[in-house]
């Protein structure tokens, strides 16, 4: 039976303070047509949560906001008339991308992130830091049936954004990609997914936990971003002849992750920019920019297919991409955002519902 009443964490006019509350849960004969109610059994907290939380984008959010878009669960109840394929028992994910239209050109060209009519979880919809949310057929993704929940829920925004940057890249195998950010949730599941597609990784972050998960997960370098005395130089001589990686996925919260990108990414080189610190720009003198032809992207998440490939990989047999994540209960979302900001944080948190 689906409870009139659940649990779930909220932040009034995205003052940073989120408190764990009791909402009434929307009812199966209230859904919209497009609309399923999913119990969520885990939801992964992503850095953008505690950005919206704290207002610090230019884009407006909804008030009385759950966060939450790493949302892994099982579809309850489905909205009559609605065209999908999917059932009631299966389990699905909730990525950031909440829905979109289907018929404007992105849309239809799968780039459903740029659709002007987007809902996003966790910003313009509540999100998946609750028991039962309300979302979206067309946008749901289906989880592999012999995946487990907790494993799946943070590929839906940190797996599936990093696998459809490193696509952005333009790098090959063999070839060198510097992650800034690699400790983070994103970066250290993008140092697998780099590995997977047979890239060298050069890892730039901070702290000996985070130092120790890169390696372990198969960067071939660590650079400490806080004791190199001149990061350029060194980013630039970790690929032996000095030239620097031929591409740089910059998943870094903080403004300084971006600001020497740009000169020691290799000539004809590609810098992917990621990581969403509020305020930040990107800087690179034009004259340089012309004669090294260097290439400077952003990435927003992935559409939906990119979503179904990111678990696919995050659930090979070989266990070659897998998110390394502690699971804590939903109260504990303020001390979570507490020690994601000080940068405490190696891999992801993972919040069990149930
Ligand atoms: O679609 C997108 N583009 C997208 C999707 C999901 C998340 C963008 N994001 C954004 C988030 O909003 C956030 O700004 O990516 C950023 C990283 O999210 P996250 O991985 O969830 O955050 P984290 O776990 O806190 O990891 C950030 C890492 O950056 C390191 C920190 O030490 C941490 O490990 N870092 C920082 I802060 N400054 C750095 C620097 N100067 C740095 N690493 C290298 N150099
Ligand atoms: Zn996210
Ligand atoms: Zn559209």
């Amino acid at each position: 039976a689906i409870p009139k009443r659940a649990r779930g964490a909220f932040v009034q006019q995205a003052n940073g303070n989120v408190k764990i509350e009791d909402y009434d849960v929307v009812q199966p004969k209230d859904l919209k047509p497009g609309e399923a109610l999913v119990k969520v059994l885990y939801s992964g907290v992503c850095h953008t949560d505690l950005h919206a939380a704290k207002g610090d984008w230019p884009l407006e959010s909804k008030d009385h906001l759950c966060g939450g878009h790493e949302g892994a669960g099982t579809i309850v109840a489905i909205g009559e008339h609605s065209n999908t394929n999917l059932k009631v028992g299966d389990n699905v994910g909730i990525k950031w991308l909440a829905d979109s239209c289907m018929d404007c050109e992105f849309c239809r060209k799968g780039l459903e992130s740029l659709c002007p009519q987007g809902k996003l979880s966790g910003f313009t919809v509540d999100g998946s830091f609750q028991q039962y949310a309300v979302s979206f057929t067309n946008h749901l993704t289906p989880i592999p049936e012999n995946m487990k929940l907790d494993d799946a829920a943070p590929i839906l925004c940190a797996g599936v954004t990093v696998y459809k940057a490193l696509k952005q890249s333009n790098t090959k195998a063999g070839q060198w990609i510097a992650i800034p950010g690699a400790g983070g949730g994103l970066g250290h599941l993008c140092v697998q997914y780099a590995n997977l597609m047979g890239m060298r990784v050069i890892a730039v972050d901070t702290g000996s936990a985070k130092k120790d998960l890169c390696m372990e997960l198969g960067a071939e370098v660590w650079i400490d971003f806080k004791e190199a005395k001149d990061i350029v130089s060194a980013i630039k001589n970790a690929t032996g002849d000095g030239f620097g990686p031929h591409g740089a996925i910059v998943t870094s919260a903080s403004a300084s992750g971006y600001e020497q990108a740009l000169d020691y990414i290799r000539p004809g080189g590609t810098v992917v920019a990621v990581g969403l610190p509020a305020g930040a720009f990107v800087k690179s003198e034009v004259f340089f920019h012309v004669l090294y032809e260097r290439k400077l992207v952003g990435s927003y998440v992935g559409n939906r297919q990119d979503a179904i490939e990111a678990l696919e990989l995050a659930n090979l047999p070989s266990g070659k991409v897998k998110c390394h994540y502690v699971t804590k209960p939903l109260d504990d979302l303020p001390s979570i955002y507490e020690d994601m900001a000080a940068g405490r944080m190696a891999g992801r948190t993972v919040l069990k519902l149930f």
